[in-house]
Order: C-alpha cells, then structure tokens, then sequence
C-alpha cells in the first residue's frame, strides 16, 4: 500500500500577489489530506468526507462538476505531458476542512500527483509536482489561480515560512519562531474560487500591467500608481504596497521581531479590506477580536471571501484566544466556526 500526505497552507503575507508575478510567504499547515491506496487498472477512490465513490477509466477524462475534477485534472496534466501512468483504488480521508480556505484543492491535486509520482516512478521534482498542479487546476478545473497554493504545499518546511518570488520561482526558507502559534479561524463561510470576483480582479491587476508597460507588480513604483484610473489605482495599490509588506516581513522574522511582523499582517489585513474588497464582515471580526485578545497581528489568508483568517499568537496563550474568539463569534454569527492551532510544517510526501 501507498500513502501519501499532503498538507494544507496559510499564507502569512503576500496576498493576490502571485498573479502579477509578486511575493508571497505561505506556509504548509499540519492539516493533511491523506490518500492510501495501491496501483490499478482504472481509477476508484473513495472519499471520507464525500462518503461516495468515484470512479473513472483513463480514456474517460472529462470534467463532472464534483470533486473528483482535481484527481482527474492531475491524469489529464501527467498524460497530456507524456507520462505513463496507470490507475488508484484507494481512499481519501484526513484532517483538513474542505472548502475552507486552506487549499484543500490543491492538496488534494498534490496528494494525487505524489501518490502517481511513486507508484509509477515518475521521478517528478517539486517544482514539477507544483507547476502541473497549477496547469491541472488552471486548464482542467478551470480555476484562474496562481501558484501560491501548489507550492507551498510542495515545498513546505517544518519550522519555516517559504519566501517565494512568483516571477523567477527562485525561494528561501525563513525560521518561523517556536514559541508562536498560528491561530486559524475558519468562518465557516464557504468561498467558491472559480467565483467571478477572483476573476474579474485578476483582470483589473493584468490590464494594470500593461497600462503601466510592466511585466510584474514587483517593478511598479507607488508613485506611477497615479497613471492609473481610479478603481485600477486602488486595486492595483494594493497589490504594489503588499508587495514591499512581504519583504518588510521577511525582514522583521529575520531579526527575530514578532510585533512587527504582527503589525504589518494587521496593516496588510485593512488595506485588502479597504482597497481590494475581499475581506468580509466575519474576517474583519476575528481580526478585531484576536488582536483585542493579544494577537501579535493578525489577517485573512488566501482568497477572502468567506474562507479562513490567521493570527499569530504565543504558544501558551493560542487555545485561550481561539476558544474566546469563537465564544464571541458565535454570539453574532450563525456559521459553523473553528479554530485550528497549527505550525509550519513539511510538503507533500
Ligand atoms: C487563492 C489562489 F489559488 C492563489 O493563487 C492566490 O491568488 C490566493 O488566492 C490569493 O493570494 O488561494
């Protein structure tokens, strides 16, 4: 038998960056989609969380709306790139919340593209692993993300944020302090990605780009900013000034400086609140709420939407501030609600 365990991420800083070819600092999560299983002819899996069976021949790869798209997705990637590869009878279970914001998407496509990479001795690198993940989503499941998710979920390491440049792919690994927890909260908002507003901010920071004649994000001054119309001004602002944050945060982890990272992924959180419109009233009260608690800073990670926020807390103090923050939530909220204490931990494998 085969397993494999391919973990979520939250992404620290270094949000809706990764489609202009900016910076982002994820981290892969000890939450884990889990998929055992051993070779086969065709394709049945069976998910835990589902409780269904799906089942599908090589020669059958289209797309059925569920969630056996991603397992599907990776079969038309690996096959349309030339790799000889067989079926899965198996299962898919774990412990990370689907739909919640955590990439569960892709740690599914990862979970499967490791599982094909040893049964089949494929001898994929991670990168690869990453990039046909993104292609699967992007092309198969019709997605338009970036690559933030696929690679922190290959490239994960115990103990450390991974500092990525989204334009060469070139990346560094920064020591994540012991003695601080994440704190996730997930809203218990569901957020659809394929849903329009992704989109249609995606295209408004494209057409930034070319208004302004640059490549990426990475290379625009705040002073050019002004070039722009008015809602491209304050999208695209955003994404410029979020830019200089994840090197700011780089920084501060570097000299070991807690608070400021805090404050600035608390800064980061209100400027994608205010200027880009993803945040949402329940994100912007666990924000509220766990910096009132004693949180060093806290933000949304990924999309927005609904989804799931972070918030960077002592160690000995994170059960307390999550256990609080979901009391009070729950007093305004009718969603079902959790908190996770998670640390950075290792990739796909
Ligand atoms: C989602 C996408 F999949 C990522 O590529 C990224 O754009 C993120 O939203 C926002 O930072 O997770």
């Amino acid at each position: 038998m085969i397993r494999v365990e391919s973990p979520g991420r939250v992404n620290l800083i270094g949000e809706h960056t990764d489609y202009t070819f900016g910076y982002v600092m994820p981290m892969a999560i000890n939450l884990y989609t889990i998929l055992e299983g051993e070779k086969a002819e065709v394709v049945t899996l069976y998910s835990e969380h589902f409780r269904e069976e799906k089942f599908f021949s090589l020669d059958q790869l289209y797309k059925e709306n569920t969630w056996i798209d991603y397992v599907k997705g990776v079969y038309w990637v690996l096959k349309s790139e030339g790799y000889n590869i067989g079926g899965i009878k198996g299962k898919i279970l774990g412990n990370l919340p689907i739909g919640a914001g955590l990439s569960s998407s892709a740690s599914l496509e990862l979970a499967v593209m490791a599982f094909l990479d040893k049964a089949y001795s494929l001898n994929l690198s991670r990168l690869e692993m990453a990039l046909f993940a993104k292609k699967a989503e992007n092309e198969f499941v019709g997605v338009p993300c970036g690559i933030l998710d696929q690679f922190a979920i290959a490239f994960g390491k115990k103990g450390h944020a991974i500092f990525l440049d989204t334009d060469t792919l070139s990346y560094g690994y920064i020591p994540f302090p012991s003695d601080v927890s994440v704190l996730v909260f997930y809203t218990g908002v569901k957020r659809e990605l394929a849903s329009s507003a992704y989109a249609e901010r995606r295209k408004i920071a494209e057409e930034s780009l070319r208004f302004l004649g640059k490549r990426t994000s990475k290379d625009v001054d705040e002073s050019e900013l002004i070039k722009l119309p008015s809602l491209y001004r304050k999208f695209f602002g955003y994404i410029v000034r979020e830019n200089r944050r994840v090197l700011e945060v780089r920084d501060a982890l570097k000299n070991g400086n807690i608070e400021e990272v805090g404050e600035i992924l608390t800064r980061a959180h209100w400027d994608i609140a205010r200027n880009y419109g993803v945040s949402s009233e329940e994100l912007d009260f666990f924000v509220r709420k766990a910096r009132e608690l004693g949180a060093y800073g806290a933000r949304l990670t990924g999309a927005g939407f609904g989804g799931s926020a972070i918030a960077l807390v002592d160690k000995e103090k994170a059960e307390e501030v999550g256990k609080a923050v979901l009391e009070e939530y729950g007093k305004k909220f009718p969603w079902k609600a959790k908190y996770f204490i998670v640390e950075p931990s290792d990739g796909v494998g």
